[in-house]
């Protein structure tokens, strides 16, 4: 059994890539919910659709979230009523979010409603949100900011949500701290400690380490079954040659205080990982990288490029100490 730990983007091209080589019933990821929001009176979950429509070959190729062969018939009535339009949801995905709210409404948790629709996917996995309670991203300005012209000026210091941040500022305004609200009070999900302690390995995808991997591990209990399971854990570097493939990764990494390298990823990840998996890009770094208690894999980790999914996900899985 393998157990992923997942953001959104870069998890799903993990997941992909291991599916290659194991059977998807030997497979369970773990995905962020920090990325969650209401909107519309719709519960969104944008991690956890973009790991299935990924994984079920229906992810919108140009953007890597959202559905292919979308329309946006309705966000463009939300505009013409002057509605709130800047997160874009397509007509077919708001499918995706009509149900799982109304299932949410009926009573049943969104490990439920994510088995659900997975299952209608066709998915061979498990797919578990880290928990089934409200666990919020929130992030802190670090400079006075508006997010576009008829918006109000937002001061420094003041907080607002992931999806302000990320998507109706484009993640281009400085942050000076990132929190996880209802963290503390939150439960992992049905299934979730079990995948960890009963996984042969254990991987963290190469997401955002502040604001994909971290909400998973602020759960009570997630990090600490990580740690007890640290020689099985095998992370995957999200940062390349100091820069991230997609998203804002590196400057968060800088902005918050840490390292904005793959020694930035080890000083974060060395107490519940055993190895971290580096890009050929970053070969010089790997004594570096060792020198915090690591094992250090050197591959190519670009996924895009013809060939490196499969062989990224073939060294992965035998890349654990033990
Ligand atoms: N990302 C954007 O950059 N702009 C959007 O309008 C947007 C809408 C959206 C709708 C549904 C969904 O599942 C994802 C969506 N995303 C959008 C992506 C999402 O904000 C981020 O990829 C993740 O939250 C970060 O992992």
């Amino acid at each position: 059994m393998i157990t992923v730990i997942a953001g959104g983007v870069g998890a799903a091209r993990m997941l992909r890539a291991l599916l290659q080589v194991v059977d998807a019933s030997e497979v369970t990821a773990i995905v962020n919910v920090g990325d969650d929001l209401i909107l519309h009176g719709l519960h969104i979950s944008p991690d956890l659709d973009t790991v299935t429509y990924t994984l079920a070959d229906a992810i919108n190729p140009d953007t890597g979230w959202g559905l292919v062969n979308e329309s946006w018939q309705s966000r463009t009535m939300l505009e013409q009523y002057g509605g709130v339009s800047w997160f874009g949801l397509g007509d077919r995905d708001l499918g995706t979010h009509l149900y799982r709210t109304q299932r949410l409404h009926e009573g049943a948790d969104l490990a439920t409603v994510t088995a659900e629709i997975t299952a209608a996917w066709n998915l061979g996995l498990t797919v578990l949100p880290a928990t089934c309670d409200s666990l919020r991203t929130i992030v802190t300005l670090a400079t006075d900011d508006a997010a576009g012209s008829n918006t109000p000026i937002l001061a420094a210091g003041t907080e607002i949500s992931f999806q302000e941040y990320f998507v109706q500022r484009h993640h281009s305004v400085p942050i000076s701290n990132v929190r996880f609200e209802g963290a503390e009070d939150s439960m992992p999900a049905p299934g979730v400690l079990d995948a960890i302690e009963s996984a042969n390995l254990i991987v963290i995808a190469p997401s955002n380490p502040l604001v994909s991997i971290a909400p998973v591990l602020a759960v009570p209990g997630i990090r600490d079954a990580l740690v007890r399971r640290r020689n099985n854990v095998i992370a995957v570097s999200p940062i390349i040659a100091g820069a991230a493939l997609k998203g804002p990764a590196d400057r968060m990494l800088a902005e918050l205080g840490h390292d904005a390298s793959v020694l930035g990823v080890a000083a974060l990840y060395n107490e519940f990982a055993g190895t971290l998996v580096i890009d050929a890009a970053d070969d010089s770094l790997k004594s570096a990288v060792e020198s915090f208690g690591l094992n250090c894999i050197v591959t190519e980790t670009i996924m895009s490029k013809p060939g490196v999914s499969e062989s990224l996900a073939r060294t992965v899985l035998s890349g654990a100490t033990t």
